[in-house]
């Protein structure tokens, strides 16, 4: 098989750092890798005096996968609260809901307004 006798690739980022001894020989220092986890992005949706309800309800199940009755939770939370959270996502699947999203309520002629915004 082509892989079997290649050596290793190391990862990025894990190059570790190399000294000599004072013997002469090459040591290479242990170093605990340290790998942050990704930015999380929220999409936060926007209360408005004009938008319907069940057009909320509907793009929040259809965009943000969630079923009728946490959609209306959601919905609702907005109309009290002025915004809520609607999912949590990766900057570019963030960036796209808000697009899917304004997008859907052009078209409906709705006013309706969501942005995302990094988590904490
Ligand atoms: N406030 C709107 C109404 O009373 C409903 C609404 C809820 C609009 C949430 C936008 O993000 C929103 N028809």
């Amino acid at each position: 098989m082509a892989t079997k006798n290649t050596p290793p690739v190391p990862a990025p980022g894990s190059a570790q750092p190399v000294r000599e001894d004072s013997g002469g020989s090459v040591v290479l220092e242990r170093r605990t890798q340290k790998v942050e986890p990704p930015q999380m992005y929220q999409v936060v949706m926007l209360n408005d005096d004009y938008t319907p309800m069940e057009f909320v309800v509907v793009v929040i199940q259809e965009f943000f996968n969630k079923d009728r009755e946490t959609a209306t939770q959601i919905m609702l939370k907005i109309h009290l609260d002025g915004k809520g959270v609607c999912g949590v996502y990766s900057k570019d699947v963030a960036a796209t809901k808000v697009e899917q999203v304004s997008e859907a309520a052009r078209k409906a002629g709705h006013p309706l307004q969501c942005l995302s915004e990094p988590v904490e």
